[in-house]
């Protein structure tokens, strides 16, 4: 009983007495000797235990009860930390806190030591774990279901101004997080050729001969829910080559042979590929989603059997998110077990198919639709390729009586794109195999219907809906923010945490003059935090007291960090030619990794960081602008910056950002955004009030009817004379010692492409900016504004999200997790 409430127990006592004996027992440390990371380790036991009773229990109970689940399949989870977030949604952080300092420990110091798993590039990886997160709180029967890289995304260093990508070892020190089933460890098969053959029945079948097999072993991750016993599963897989075929070489005295097969078999699960918003066509990387894939939909037929349900029933069991066309080959690889594994007829596999998937797009980007070569997909997965030939046969025959005569429909249509080279088109085939398709903003879905998915959307109308992105409020403010938190606690109860709209009832507080003393003084504390950080890690001193203006997120010339640098070298002009004009102090912080072959991308990062080389030493600047790099941004580095920010740079070009997520972010954080209509922008906007949002820019509408007619980012260059002086001191070399060679791809771009209209923007961004610094010398009025933004933010809960996609998409029903052994 002791043991057991060792592991279980929660109060202050007990939890200091598991975690020092696991110390001792799982660590082989006493205090003396023990590391920061033996500590890190210890407690991470010692909360997982804890976590471990409800995973068991929510396990126990779905299996009694054959709940329908969902499973969510998605090339990428960007979970960040664990233990903070363990600790706030078991309830146990203060507790835990106090224990740790009675004896002599800092909780923040413990958390600092834990390796994040990036294992993500950006939105969409941090998007599902958001979802996973709100999946266990609303106690749905779910799992996330991905690829354990042994490499995350890389770590950013900075040198001379550029960016340096290293290694992400996420594993090296240990993951005390997750538990690996080796006992579920299926096989892949991968290249080869197919064989046909006419069965007992005399029916006319299909088989694979390949001519590899990989074994996929799952890592198990618990996902607590807040406040709940529900613990769902994250289900990673790991590649390793299979006995049996190290035997074969071993046994014919091929030594090397065998190992390097085995080499060439965990290479599949190496690294994740870097690249956000584009795809590079690699066969590595499709080997990596079929091999996620059927791994996945081989464990949850083994789940189906182990609950003595019929193989018929798999659409009834499970409903299947494809988090964009990542996992799309999913459409196929379940067809191919249904039909060759288990023989069943080709309607019938097609129904459950079609039943069992929903598909997510995430992009607008013609450089991020996914399609494979035929040549490359026919030589890795040749049953595949001849399933997908007959999908699409019977798929045109249905366009052809919908749509008759339009031959041109059908060649945009087809699955199969034959303009040049032959591709298989993804996000088609996501399409014809999923009963529900959508985007992730009301802007992005509109324009998936108007623009990119046309014809899908004219031939299936039904299947398109809406789901708005949203986040967590766990992790984005009751950890990364308590003070926040607590004040918001103080004034309204904490059912907000769970109902995020209830933060609407901090209105009636908005003109309480107390309230806004502590809400600024708040942001002050966060502001005065980050400084510090930037001291220590910039040697950069900044103000907290001046306007923090913040742009994090991935670099793409789409996301336009170079037109906010435009503005920071705009201001810098004015103070050059008037020294002492009236300024409101800015520090501009940067944070935001660049695809490592992204030569644009990787170029405003160095500018970022010439222009402040000069900006930060310039006396005639005399500290009132500052501009910030803030290396390898993350998500532990993410919960320090949002809580800062007063500004929030939401400055795509309208048409360009699926949703966005990290605007939500910084608004339920009290930041005021300066935005274009682009994705959830605009429900932001709508939100919070258009009187409490910084709007500027093109529409979408505006956008393409310059394109259309001929868009010339010169001639802005040659009318806006602050433009045209920002630009010239670019390319003149004043900001990278006299080399007027440096940034010059870049000047040549804008003056003659300006793909994405930051010339047609500058002058609208630069009056609204301006209006920004007006706005915040009145403290009282942005206080209010801050006050305001964050009280309206009750849609963008992920949990709103989740429940739109159980209600509409999934059709599934929370379980209620007794905790029972
Ligand atoms: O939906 C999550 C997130 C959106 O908020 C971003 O606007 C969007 O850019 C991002 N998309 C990707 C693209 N990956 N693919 N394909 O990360 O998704």
């Amino acid at each position: 009983r002791c043991e057991l409430s060792n592991r279980t127990g929660m109060d202050s006592e007990t939890l200091k007495r598991a975690f020092l004996n696991n110390l001792f027992y799982v660590q082989g440390k006493f205090p003396a000797l023990a590391t920061t990371n033996d500590y890190y380790m210890a407690l991470a036991y010692t909360v997982r235990d804890r976590l471990l009773q409800r995973w068991i229990n929510t396990a126990a109970t779905y299996t009694e009860l054959g709940s329908r689940t969902v499973a969510y399949f998605s090339a990428e989870f960007l979970m960040g930390p664990h233990l903070g977030n363990n600790l706030i949604n078991l309830g146990i952080y203060d507790q835990v806190e106090q224990g740790m300092a009675e004896l002599g420990l800092s909780l923040d110091e413990l958390q600092e030591e834990e390796e994040e798993p990036g294992l993500g590039n950006g939105g969409l990886g941090r998007l599902a774990a958001c979802y996973l997160d709100s999946l266990a709180t609303l106690d749905i029967p779910s799992l996330g279901y991905g690829i354990r890289y042994e490499f995350g995304i890389f770590d950013q260093d900075i040198r001379d101004g550029w960016q340096v990508e290293r290694t992400d070892k996420w594993l090296s020190a240990g993951n005390p997080w997750e538990i690996a089933r080796p006992e579920w460890s299926v096989e892949i098969k991968l290249g080869g050729h197919t064989e046909h053959y006419t069965d007992d029945h005399g029916n006319y079948r299909s088989r694979w001969v390949p001519d590899q097999v990989v074994k996929g072993i799952p890592y198990d991750t618990p996902i607590l829910g807040y406040q709940t016993n529900t613990a769902n599963t994250l289900r990673l897989w790991t590649a390793e080559a299979p006995e049996s075929f190290d035997f074969r070489s071993f046994n014919s005295g091929d030594y090397l042979g065998a190992v390097y097969e085995k080499m060439i078999s965990e290479n599949i699960s190496k690294v994740l590929y870097p690249n956000d918003d584009s795809s590079q066509g690699k066969q590595l990387r499709l080997t990596q989603q079929f091999f996620f894939v059927s791994c996945s939909l081989q464990d949850m037929i083994r789940i189906l059997h182990g609950q003595n349900l019929p193989l018929e029933n798999f659409h009834k069991k499970f409903a299947v998110q494809l988090n964009d066309t990542h996992p799309a080959i999913s459409v196929v690889e379940l067809m191919r077990l249904l039909i060759d594994h288990h023989q069943m007829d080709w309607e019938q596999a097609w129904t459950i198919t079609h039943q069992t998937f929903a598909y997510t797009n995430h992009t607008l980007l013609p450089e991020a639709l996914e399609r494979w070569p035929i040549e490359l997909f026919g030589s890795l997965l040749p049953r595949h390729l001849e399933l997908i030939y007959e999908i699409n046969q019977r798929f045109l025959d249905e366009v052809r009586i919908k749509f008759p005569d339009d031959e041109e429909r059908m060649i945009r249509m087809s699955l199969i794109d034959e303009s040049g080279e032959r591709y298989v088109r993804m996000a088609h085939l996501a399409c014809v195999g999923s009963h529900a398709i959508n985007g992730v903003a009301a802007l992005h879905t509109e324009l998936l219907q108007k623009d990119v998915l046309r014809d899908f959307y004219e031939m299936y109308p039904h299947k398109f809906t809406n789901k708005t992105n949203g986040v967590t409020p766990r992790r984005f403010m009751v950890l990364s923010n308590s003070q926040l938190s607590k004040l918001i606690t103080s004034k309204i109860g904490d059912s907000w945490i769970k109902n995020l709209k209830e933060l609407q009832q901090l209105e009636q507080f908005v003109d309480d003059a107390g309230f806004q003393v502590e809400w600024r003084r708040i942001k002050q504390h966060s502001k005065t935090e980050l400084a510090t950080y930037i001291q220590n890690n910039n040697n950069i001193t900044v103000d907290p007291d001046s306007l923090f203006d913040i742009q994090a997120k991935r670099f793409h010339e789409y996301k336009r960090q170079h037109l906010s640098l435009l503005h920071i070298v705009t201001l810098y002009n004015r103070i050059k030619a008037n020294p002492d004009i009236e300024i409101t102090p800015r520090t501009f912080i940067f944070g935001g990794k660049a695809a490592p072959g992204y030569f644009m991308a990787k170029l405003i990062i160095k500018l970022i960081n010439s222009v402040g080389n000069v900006v930060n030493r310039d006396p005639d600047v005399r500290g009132r602008l500052k501009v910030v790099f803030l290396k390898d941004y993350n998500v532990k580095l993410a919960q320090r910056i949002y809580p800062a920010a007063d500004l929030s740079e939401q400055i795509s070009t309208a048409g360009k950002e699926a949703s966005g997520t990290g605007n939500m972010k910084f608004a339920l954080n009290g930041a005021l955004t300066i935005g274009t209509l682009d994705g959830a922008n605009v429900e932001i906007r709508e939100e919070v009030g258009e009187e409490n949002f910084f709007l500027f820019g093109l529409t979408t509408e505006e956008v393409y009817h310059k394109r259309a007619h001929g868009y010339r980012s010169r001639d802005y260059y040659h009318t806006n004379a602050e433009l045209k002086l920002a630009i010239d001191r670019i390319a003149s070399g004043f900001f990278s010692q006299g080399d007027a060679e440096l940034f010059r791809p870049l000047v040549d771009d804008l003056l003659n492409q300006d793909q994405y209209f930051l010339f047609a923007d500058y002058a609208s961004y630069i009056a609204c900016q301006d209006q920004v610094a007006a706005v915040y010398k009145d403290q009282t009025k942005w206080t209010r504004m801050s006050i305001l933004n964050a009280a309206r933010m009750g849609k963008f809960s992920s949990d709103r999200s989740i429940e739109d996609y159980c209600r509409d998409i999934w059709k599934v029903e929370p379980v209620n997790v007794e905790l029972r052994q």
